[in-house]
């Protein structure tokens, strides 16, 4: 039976030949690189999905994208059936497979199907989605041929463009019977807005707090379902959406990577607004807020900032309710150290530091009852626990509990399988609207150390390998030392350096007192990591 579906793929894979050798890794975020260079990975990652889905005897997820890189990239990530980032043993064999010459094909998919002890005769059921880029149809036709080469009867429910939480929320809706929300965009837009309106109640205006927003859209899917979202908000929220797509071009000079890395307002948000804007990302999973104050002058809320906004409300929300809750935040090293601080010595809030990545991020957040995790670059959710789901659903239907009511809205509100921008952005709002404060307010929290981010194009990136949650460097042998004697020169200096594992980079991130000694810092580090390394230096 293997080796006969393995000549059945073999034969449907002469549609799609690995026309390049150009090793291709599953990354931070799945596979990603030019979109022309991806058509045999899509359709073997179609392959993958249906076996896997066969494996788990659950539905499977499989979204194409690459976020908030150009529209000429492309990329592709397996969602498991919880939600959850593809398990790593299965991105091994996705990578694997994925590189292999055409003629080695067969011989690894018996492997795999005979040693993973795969039962064929379960139906592969995959549900696929896909981004606003020219190249995502194509690609997305060769999953499915992919997943049709496992088994022609295979059930796949292609979902067309939607962001990747809501690739996310459909696998766990499938897979739970509709326990979460209903398994369609429909039912998530329902779902969330629904909360939303909720939680605001009658009165949509509060203190200093005006329903007010502009969205960027990044001209990607986010604006796409910021539209069908403003519908069913029914003016609670007044929102100006801008950056909508065609002509607009995909994340240029707009977005939230866009907004977080040049630290400036997007494409179409004006200077002298004095609005709050929501910046989304091409895919729609990472949220970064901006306005100008009265000077005219920017100011950015990154993922720490609304991660210390979640966690310091929900802190109070438990304090209120006198429920016994755990709450705990997991940042990776990109947090700024303010915000730790901030974390950890005001609200007195533990803090767990994992590598870059959701999956790990994910993961620690699960040993709270209610756990914040967010990356700096605005990726980021709530998880909630079955004891705190049970205890806040308890105390909110005795009555007469307002903050545990308020807690239980945000269960709804929130998209805990995956971060979430569309459903982060109604979580800040209702916050915002709960405390009646302005954007200026929340912005107050606390003061960011000035930082600096830089790549660094060297020969092989993975040169540099880390340690401690990636704040500290093992190898090349010597660049630690050099860090730490650069480091040392500046007030409040902190830096580490890492290979990225969506571009062919090593990253540097440098923080100190001021903006002027945070960019002097990440230049010298950046100067030792090329030298080390044998690369140049790039902004
Ligand atoms: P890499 O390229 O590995 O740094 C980037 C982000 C990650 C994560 C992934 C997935 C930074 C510094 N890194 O990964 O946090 O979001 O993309 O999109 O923002
Ligand atoms: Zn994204």
């Amino acid at each position: 039976m293997a080796s006969k579906i393995a000549a059945r793929i073999v034969e449907a894979a002469k549609a799609h030949t690995r026309r390049v050798d150009k090793y291709i890794g599953y990354g931070t975020a799945g596979f990603r690189t030019k979109a022309d260079l991806l058509d045999h990975v899509m359709f073997r990652v179609g392959v993958v999905s249906a076996l896997r889905s066969k494996m788990v005897k659950a539905s499977i997820g499989v979204m194409i994208t690459a976020s908030h890189n150009p529209e000429e990239d492309n990329g592709v990530k397996l969602v498991d059936p919880l939600g959850e980032m593809l398990e790593p043993a299965w991105e091994v064999l996705a990578t694997e497979i994925a590189n292999l010459p055409d003629d080695k094909l067969s011989e690894s998919i018996v492997s795999l199907i005979e040693k993973s002890n795969i039962d064929l005769s379960t139906r592969s059921s995959v549900i696929v989605g896909r981004d606003t880029r020219q190249s995502s149809p194509a690609l997305c036709q060769a999953v499915i041929d992919g997943i049709k080469a496992v088994e022609e009867d295979s059930e796949i429910a292609d979902f067309g463009i939607i962001s990747t939480p809501i690739l996310h929320y459909l696998v766990v809706c499938t897979n739970d019977g509709g326990k979460y929300g209903d398994p369609t965009v429909d039912g998530y837009v329902a779902k969330l807005s629904r909360a939303f309106r909720t939680l605001i109640g009658e009165d949509n205006k509060r203190g200093n707090y005006e329903p007010t927003l502009i969205i960027d859209g990044a001209n990607g899917v986010g604006a796409v379902i910021s539209e069908k979202l403003i519908k069913a908000l029914d003016k609670t929220l007044a929102v100006n959406l801008v950056n909508v797509g065609p002509p607009g071009i995909l994340n240029h000079d707009c977005g939230a990577d866009y907004v977080k890395v040049q630290q400036r307002e997007p494409l179409n948000v004006s200077s002298d607004c004095g609005a709050r804007c929501a910046s989304l990302d091409g895919d729609a999973d990472r949220l970064i807020y901006l306005y100008f104050d009265e000077a005219g002058m920017f100011h950015m809320l990154d993922g720490d900032k609304i991660a210390l906004l979640f966690a310091e409300h929900f802190n109070d929300l438990l304090k209120k309710s006198q429920l016994n809750l755990k709450l705990g935040m997991v940042q990776t090293a990109y947090a700024n150290g303010s915000s730790t601080n901030y974390a950890t010595k005001v609200l007195n809030v533990p803090v767990t530091c994992t590598p870059t990545g959701v999956k790990f991020l994910h993961h620690a957040a699960q040993e709270f009852d209610i756990g914040v995790y967010f990356e700096a670059n605005g990726h980021g959710t709530t998880l909630f626990s079955e004891n705190a789901v049970k205890t806040i659903k308890d105390a909110a239907s005795s009555g007469g509990n307002a903050a545990a009511q308020e807690l239980a809205g945000f269960l709804n509100v929130i998209n805990s399988t995956v971060g979430d921008a569309i459903s982060d952005l109604l979580g800040v709002e209702a916050i915002l609207h709960s405390k009646g404060w302005s954007i200026k307010e929340w912005d107050t929290m606390y003061q960011d150390l000035p930082n600096r981010l830089l790549k660094v194009s060297v020969a092989d990136r993975n040169l540099v390998t880390t340690t401690d949650a990636e704040r500290r460097v093992v190898t090349p042998e010597g660049l630690q030392e050099r860090m730490d004697i650069i480091v040392a020169k500046f007030k409040d200096g902190r830096s580490f350096v890492r290979p990225s594992g969506t571009e062919d980079v090593v990253r540097v991130y440098a923080e100190a007192d001021t903006q002027e000694h945070a960019d002097e810092l990440g230049k010298e580090v950046a100067a030792a990591v090329s030298e080390l390394c044998s690369g140049n230096c790039k902004l």
